[in-house]
């Protein structure tokens, strides 16, 4: 696999989708990209989310998120997230990797863990179990996980209108999801980086920034002045 499959993390409103946007700029403007592609290392830039990056995960999306009459049992919602997830990669990122492209995703395995494990408190085996059926071993090279407070996350959600079925859970749930993406960050500091969501937007773009570039200068063997940013 040649490309690089980087992940946005993070509880409800921590600003992850703005952000994404926001690197991808980023990552065209300040020549990263064009770099990267001059030289042959990386065809093109993607950006994708889970759940809902493929024909079959909208359709999963639209289930899981939309609020039902039937409660949805627990087990039943980590099933269609790890359908949608197999979907993903088997359509959508390994094709994409293998073909030497740059992917920013929008969450992917490690929100099962936070949301599913700790959030709903199912098995941490039986969740990195069905991961690694979902994925076939398929990791992020990085993922960056936007750490704010769920008061200011939830408080963001609430302003912008309707909140969905996952939003709409008690503050304790997402509270436990923050302390399970607190866990990843301890247990697995080289992959999964934790960047404080904290201030403005640009404030937060420009923390994301110096974690890509470091990622990038290292991943593909550069020095900063091959990179005219
Ligand atoms: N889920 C997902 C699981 O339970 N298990 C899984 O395995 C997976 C993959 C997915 C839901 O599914 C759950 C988690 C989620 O509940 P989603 O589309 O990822 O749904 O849902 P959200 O996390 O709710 O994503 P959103 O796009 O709705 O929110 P974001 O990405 O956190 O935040 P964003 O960028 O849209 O910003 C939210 C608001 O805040 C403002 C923005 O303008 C926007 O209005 N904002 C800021 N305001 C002030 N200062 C800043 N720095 C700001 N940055 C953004």
């Amino acid at each position: 696999m040649t490309g690089k499959l980087i992940v946005f993390e993070g509880t409800e409103g921590c600003g992850k989708t703005t952000q994404l946007e926001r690197s991808r700029q980023w990552l065209l403007q300040s020549r990263w990209l064009p770099t990267l592609q001059q030289k042959g290392l990386i065809k093109d830039l993607v950006l994708t989310r889970e759940p809902g990056g493929t024909q079959l995960g909208i359709g999963i999306r639209q289930l899981l998120l939309s609020p039902t009459k039937e409660p949805i049992h627990d087990r039943a919602e980590l099933l269609l997230y790890a359908a949608d997830r197999a979907q993903h990669v088997e359509r959508f990122l390994r094709p994409h990797l293998e073909e030497n492209h740059l992917v920013l995703c929008d969450r992917y395995t490690d929100s099962t863990i936070a949301y599913q494990g700790y959030g709903r408190g199912l098995d941490l085996t039986l969740i990195d179990q069905l991961n690694q059926i979902a994925t076939r071993d398929l990791l992020s090279d990085l993922t960056i996980w936007l750490d704010l407070d769920v008061e200011t996350g939830l408080a963001r959600m609430q302003q912008r209108g309707k909140r969905d079925r996952i939003e709409q859970a008690d503050l304790d749930f997402h509270q436990r999801v923050r302390q399970g993406f607190a866990h990843l960050a301890q247990t697995e500091p080289q992959r999964f980086i934790q960047v404080d969501a904290r201030g403005s937007e640009l404030q937060v773009a420009e923390r994301i920034e110096s974690v890509l570039s470091h990622s990038l200068t290292q991943w593909f063997n550069l020095a900063s002045y091959d990179v005219d940013s």
